[in-house]
């Protein structure tokens, strides 16, 4: 088996700078990076390549991927242990996503759910080929760094299989080159639901008013998104997969992702409240998380030079690693080397 050759496992993972980052974004992914920062050998990317898959104003674009690198630090990624990059600096994951995507089966590709929902909201004439392609793209981000774990929410598990499908797939017709990757999803937050819809998952690209709280909303209006998430009529607050007992579910999803306590305790310390206590005792944990989070980012956006020098760096240790896994399967596969 190929893998990476220092002694700590390796991670990759990436967010979409295509919108501002929800509270979904950082208990389904973020808050697990930076708990596994220390432990393992870590890589994250911002993967523009991968917002552009709809269509992206390119300044808005520009500026989201630099205030995505600045989250990333700003949620407690430390660059001197971390490896924090841009997906686009380096030009092998656009090499390599092209040879998975001679590789993808449309038949695997058509499967894919974030496909499915996403092409629904389009037309069928204009929905752009990249949408479709897209988990060859992922694949790419995670093969090219030989990665053995990808921390990802729960919606991610269809393209980690579909990667892990795919490389074996590779290995198989050229030759021993890829790790195969496992997916890891946080035991608490792996799918946050909207607060104005809990039975559809919270998205940062979802326009309704009172459906994401953002890690940049002004405190008082993450308070007042949180105080109007859609409950029930029933009293009870227990955790449930009841379809009807979305709402309750998810804010004590919200509450355990946050404060990591167990299930039975979070029931017995809520057993004689009501909801308003509930979700007081969720905006108060939210706001406690946002607050130096969101002081921490608008220094960092403030200090000139550094969040570059950051980015800079990243890509001279990330693109060492990527152009060497390319090279290798560009042999495998029989491209004829330049002299
Ligand atoms: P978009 O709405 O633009 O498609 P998104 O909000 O779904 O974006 P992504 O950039 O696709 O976010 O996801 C980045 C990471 O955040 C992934 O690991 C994904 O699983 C995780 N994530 C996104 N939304 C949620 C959520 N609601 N709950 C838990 N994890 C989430
Ligand atoms: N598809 C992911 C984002 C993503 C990613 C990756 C995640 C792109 N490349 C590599 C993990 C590893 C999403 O969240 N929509």
């Amino acid at each position: 088996m190929v893998s990476n050759s220092g002694n700590k496992p390796r991670v990759l993972s990436g967010i979409q700078p295509s919108g501002n980052l929800t509270i979904g974004n950082y208990l389904g992914a973020l808050k697990q990076w930076v708990e596994v920062q220390r432990q393992f050998d870590c890589f994250y990317c911002v993967v523009d390549l991968h917002a552009i898959t709809v269509a992206q104003n390119p300044d808005e674009l520009r500026q989201k991927t630099r205030e995505s690198a600045a989250m990333y630090i700003a949620a407690g990624l430390d660059p001197e242990v971390s490896t924090i990059f841009v997906q686009s600096h380096i030009a092998a994951h656009s090499e390599l996503a092209w040879m998975l995507t001679c590789m993808a089966p449309l038949g695997w590709l058509h499967r894919m759910t974030q496909f499915k929902d996403k092409s629904a909201k389009q037309s069928q004439e204009s929905i752009g080929a990249g949408l479709l392609n897209y988990p060859s793209l992922m694949a790419a981000d995670i093969l090219l760094y030989h990665a053995d774990l990808v921390p990802v929410g729960d919606d991610q598990n269809q393209h980690l299989e579909f990667t892990r499908d795919l490389a074996q797939r590779f290995n198989h017709a050229y030759g021993e080159t890829f790790t195969l990757p496992s997916v890891m999803n946080p035991e608490a937050g792996a799918r946050i639901m909207g607060l104005d819809n809990p039975t559809a998952k919270m998205s940062k690209s979802e326009d309704s008013e009172n459906h994401a709280v953002f890690l940049l909303d002004d405190l008082a209006a993450a308070r007042r998104k949180i105080m109007r998430a859609v409950t029930d009529s029933h009293r009870e607050i227990r955790f449930s997969s009841e379809r009807e007992r979305a709402g309750v579910n998810n804010l004590l999803t919200i509450y355990q992702a946050i404060t990591d306590e167990s299930s039975a305790d979070i029931e017995a310390h809520f057993a004689d409240k009501g909801y308003g206590d509930l979700k007081r005792a969720v905006a108060d944990c939210v706001v406690s998380t946002l607050e130096p989070l969101q002081a921490r980012y608008y220094e960092l956006m403030n200090e000139k030079g550094y969040l570059d020098s950051v980015l800079k760096l990243g890509r001279e240790k990330a693109g060492a690693i990527a152009e060497a896994t390319l090279k290798r399967a560009q042999e495998n596969m029989g491209f004829l080397a330049p002299s």
